[in-house]
């Protein structure tokens, strides 16, 4: 059977969830109240948007519509001073290994991100031709647990739900692939992510037979 691949970005291509912190951490300061790491769970595969209302429930703030988008926009702004600085050093350990035996297998890739910042993220670390299409938060209309961003990777792959597999290391994006009727394959916590069909703590814990198997299914 042919197969395709939908990557998330945040967390299984980059770890860029600890900028989000910073900038989001930045805000909570400004508005005064804390802002832990714990709390950024909440928010990782989460919209811009939907992270604020997250954001603004833990701080029991309330804001006008203009104060949040004044808001949305100095985080952006924020966040953009760490991306604008990364490189490939901040690939994943094995990401890069797994895309070229991709390549190899002549297996085709797309990325499915919720972040807006996507395609600038992939140039900053030098992968952004690598993959046949981009599918991020300037494409889709309904985020993540939302199957949307995954069927539409799929059109670009141009493979039917059940031959793509997706990479997700959130739980609203194992949520999502489900509910495409797709592959799962979870990296990260094996608890978090139980609900995965397959699940690895990084990519360097992937064995060579797993495509074989994926391939098989
Ligand atoms: P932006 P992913 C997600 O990326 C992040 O996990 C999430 O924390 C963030 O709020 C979201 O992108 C939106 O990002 O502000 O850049 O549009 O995991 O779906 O690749
Ligand atoms: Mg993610």
């Amino acid at each position: 059977n042919t197969i395709g691949i939908i990557f998330d970005l945040d967390g299984v291509i980059v770890d860029t969830a600890k900028y989000h912190f910073l900038a989001w951490k930045r805000l909570a300061d400004d508005l005064g109240f804390e802002f832990t790491e714990a709390h950024n769970e909440l928010l990782k595969g989460v919209s811009r948007v939907r992270s604020l209302e997250i954001l603004l429930e833990i701080g029991k703030v309330q804001l006008s519509e203009a104060e949040k988008q004044s808001i949305l926009i100095s985080k952006n702004e924020h966040y953009l001073t760490y991306i604008t600085k990364m490189g490939a050093d901040e690939i994943l350990p094995g990401v890069e290994a797994f895309l070229d035996t991709l390549d190899a297998l002549g297996i085709q890739y797309v990325l499915g991100s919720a972040s807006k910042n996507a395609p600038l993220i992939l140039k900053q670390v030098g992968l952004f031709s690598r993959f046949k299409g981009i599918v991020d938060g300037n494409s889709v209309s309904k985020a993540k647990p939302d199957p949307e961003v995954f069927l539409i990777g799929a059109q670009k792959l141009k493979l039917p739900p059940k031959q793509c597999v997706v990479f997700e290391d959130a739980i609203a994006g194992i949520e999502a692939a489900k509910r495409a009727n797709m592959i799962s394959v979870g990296i990260g916590d094996k608890e978090t992510l139980s609900e995965a069909d397959y699940i690895f703590n990084s990519f360097t814990e992937i064995g060579s037979n797993f495509l074989q198997e994926l391939i098989n299914r």
